[in-house]
């Protein structure tokens, strides 16, 4: 739908003769609305309504499903073909409640949809999702976007849904009333979806048939600001009025990244009218509100009936329960404790057999070379660093399938219901809940899913802590300080999953008091008010869960494959270069020669205080890159000191690691003060490029690094000493 561009001279006589209720600047379209791309779409609709599941559907990608609203917090790009075969560009956007964004990730919905964004091809058709179970208030967002002039495909998503909740909505009588196309969809069934696949290939597509009037009182506001906007960059009118409403009843909405920033006059405009209304003191925001809500209502009568009485569902019974203030946590500790023993007795099978290829390999490597640094390379830099990782990945999928389940069954909302009251006690509300629950796979979705955060202090807050959760990298060393700690079958895997669980616990414990402190200094704001919707139980979607951890282990694995493998390299070179002089000369004294060894005993006084050696020390400097480097150095390390011609697992090898004097180095003590530094210290290159990201600066990534570390060896020098003291 191309619009001619207006000049000035025809603006100003618009302007002249606007009528006192005025609706809107008409429209004049181009005599044949020809478009010569193909055209963008942008799925918008409110969150969990299953636009991503939508858009998978239409494009083949596979981008994240859960069942808890704010899921997508970035724009996504796809292809779909139509059905002559043209290949259109489609956007899935983060969900909305209203254009007036009050956390970032509406903002990126609002931006891509007002065309502010460079990055970002304007959306020229949108589809829009509707939950129909909640058709009023999804369409309250579809109500703005129809305003905004642009064709629009509805997609009445979760008609399943509606069905069992004895809802029949009137799908003849809702296009009747909007005038675009209306079309019942099950998403997640792929139902509906030739349906609208055929709508999208439609060369011209009705505009909505409803009206609706700025309410008399600020009609005048928003004209002249329009016109303004019209005059600046010559945008479509309803954009430009949509935008004007934006400008005037949402004072945030100013602020936009990468946009340019409002003309002058436009600015002053807007100051002036914001200014009168401020003197008047009304709620002009409200009235709008108010005047939409009245024309959905009319909207809505006569689509929706009542095939039989609402009673609770089973959502609701099964809520009564599991956010229940007492059974809500039992449940919810049951539910961790689960997690954590299968992480330790479902994956031992699968984690030995592994050890026993990765063993065999390296005998087989050894069989077939002949003795030199070449085969040394092999077996103690390439298999002792990255077979010391892969051994984890059985652990990895387990821990990941659990999440799967929490985030397709639509318990990740009730647990963030859970956690409102306790996380209301350090000044955040339940919703932070969700990034640091997600921050227990890995931070780096956890910060992004801190976007849904409407308060700027909260997410900073959120995003500070989210590291001190404990992530699917810290895992392997967990696990390695664990078994070298208690050894053998002799020790109950309850003990173990204690040891762990008390880590686990250590960090989100340390989440929620770093989160007090910020919240009483650096970053104080009012106490916030926790609106999050509950949506039904879904039966998890096990395709989804199984392709997710899918996922998760080929990254997994592409870690080891080049961060971890290429630093075992180097660290091997590090630790066997440069050779001594005498070739009989032991491991030990070889390696305390070598450049690693030399960099290493410069560390020493730093770390000596926490019971670490400077072989630790490489380990903790290498981890910078990820943490589960660690493991992997370790294995290098002590690989290269282990008797030239065995394979031993890790753990044999730093339990027969000694001090120079022959005491030996890995002490309960040690090992319990290497699982508390992994704990605090932030040591994962990713996040900290993530945070800068996200706070567009480098003031606190750093700002992270120099709390977590710093606490992370305090932390540990207590422990260490205490524990000395007490004679361990
Ligand atoms: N029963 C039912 N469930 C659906 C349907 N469509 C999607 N879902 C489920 O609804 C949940 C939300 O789906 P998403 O596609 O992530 O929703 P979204 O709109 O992208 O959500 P945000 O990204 O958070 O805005 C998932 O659990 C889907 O499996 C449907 O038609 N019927
Ligand atoms: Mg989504």
């Amino acid at each position: 739908m191309a619009l001619e561009p207006r000049t000035r001279a025809e603006t100003a006589e618009i302007r002249a003769d606007l009528p006192p209720h005025f609706t809107a600047v008409p429209l004049r379209r181009r005599p044949a609305a020809h478009v010569e791309r193909a055209p963008v779409y942008a799925i918008v609709g409110n969150p969990n309504s299953g636009k991503t599941t939508l858009f998978n559907a239409l494009t083949g990608l596979r981008q994240k499903v859960g069942n808890y609203p704010g899921v997508t917090v970035e724009k996504k790009i796809g292809e779909v073909y139509s059905q002559h075969g043209r290949p259109m560009k489609i956007i899935d956007l983060p969900g909305a409640y209203s254009l007036a964004a009050r956390s970032p990730d509406e903002a990126v919905t609002r931006d891509v949809l007002l065309g502010r964004r460079a990055d970002t091809p304007q959306p020229d058709r949108l589809v829009c999702v509707v939950d129909a179970t909640n058709l009023e208030r999804n369409l309250y967002l579809v109500h703005q976007i129809l305003d905004l002039g642009r064709p629009v495909i509805v997609v009445l998503n979760m008609m399943d849904l509606a069905r069992r909740a004895g809802l029949e909505v009137g799908r003849e009588r809702l296009e009747q009333q909007l005038g675009v196309p209306v079309i019942p969809a099950e998403a997640v069934h792929g139902k509906g979806l030739i349906e609208l696949r055929l709508a999208m290939s439609r060369a011209e597509l009705p505009l909505a048939r409803h009206r609706w009037d700025v309410p008399a009182p600020i009609a005048p506001a928003v004209a002249e600001l329009q016109a303004s906007l019209v005059d600046d960059d010559g945008r479509p009118p309803l954009v430009a009025r949509a935008e004007a409403l934006l400008l005037l009843t949402d004072a945030d909405s100013v602020r936009v990244a990468g946009s340019t920033p409002l003309s002058g006059r436009t600015a002053t405009l807007l100051a002036s009218w914001r200014e009168r209304w401020q003197r008047h003191g009304t709620d002009w925001s409200g009235v709008l509100i108010q005047s939409r809500y009245e024309a959905i209502n009319q909207l809505c009568s006569g689509v929706i009936r009542r095939t039989r009485a609402a009673g609770p569902s089973r959502s609701d019974r099964a809520d009564a329960i599991l956010v229940h203030s007492i059974w809500g946590w039992v449940c919810f500790a049951a539910i961790m404790a689960v997690l954590f023993f299968s992480i330790f007795t479902l994956a031992e099978y699968p984690m030995n057999w592994i050890d026993q290829q990765v063993a065999a390999l390296g005998d087989w490597v050894k069989t077939v070379m002949a003795r030199g640094d070449l085969r040394d390379l092999l077996t103690d830099g390439v298999l002792a660093g990255v077979g010391g990782i892969v051994v984890f990945l059985p652990q990895i999928l387990i821990l990941f399938f659990f999440v799967g389940l929490l985030e397709s069954s639509g318990y990740m909302a009730r647990a963030a219901f859970l956690m409102d009251r306790p996380m209301s006690k350090v000044g955040l509300h339940g919703k932070s809940f969700i990034p640091l629950l997600g921050s227990y796979a890995c931070a780096i979705p956890g910060i992004m899913a801190t976007r849904t955060i409407e308060d700027a202090k909260d997410r900073l807050v959120t995003i500070l802590v989210a590291p001190l959760m404990s992530c699917s990298a810290r895992l392997p060393v967990y696990l390695l300080m664990i078994a070298t700690l208690l050894p053998g079958e002799a020790v109950p895997a309850a003990t173990k999953v204690g040891l762990m669980l008390l880590m686990y616990a250590l960090g989100t414990l340390g989440a929620f008091g770093f989160a007090w402190l910020f919240k009483r200094t650096l970053l104080a704001s009012a106490p916030p008010l926790m609106i999050l919707e509950l949506p039904p139980y879904q039966p998890p979607r096990l395709r989804e869960i199984l392709r997710q951890m899918f996922e998760r282990s080929w990254l997994f694995l592409k870690n080891a494959g080049t961060i971890i493998l290429g630093i075992s390299i180097l660290l091997w070179f590090l630790t066997t270069y440069p050779k001594h002089p005498d070739p009989a000369a032991t491991p030990d004294i070889q390696i305390a020669q070598s450049v690693a060894g030399r960099v290493g005993r410069l560390l020493e006084p730093a770390i000596e205080p926490l019971g670490f050696d400077w072989r630790i020390g490489i380990g903790l400097i290498t981890s910078f890159a990820a943490r589960e480097v660690f493991v992997s150095s370790m294995g290098v390390i002590f690989g290269v000191q282990a008797e030239a011609d065995d394979t031993t697992p890790i753990r044999d090898a730093l339990r027969r690691a000694t001090w120079p004097d022959g005491a030996p180095l890995f002490t309960p003590l040690v090992c319990l003060g290497l699982m508390i530094y992994y704990v605090f210290a932030m040591q994962c290159m990713s996040t900290v490029a993530i945070v800068k990201r996200e706070t567009n600066s480098w003031r606190w990534p750093l700002f992270q690094i120099a709390y977590l570390t710093g606490t992370a060896w305090v932390v540990c020098f207590v422990v260490h000493q205490v524990g000395r003291l007490a004679g361990f």
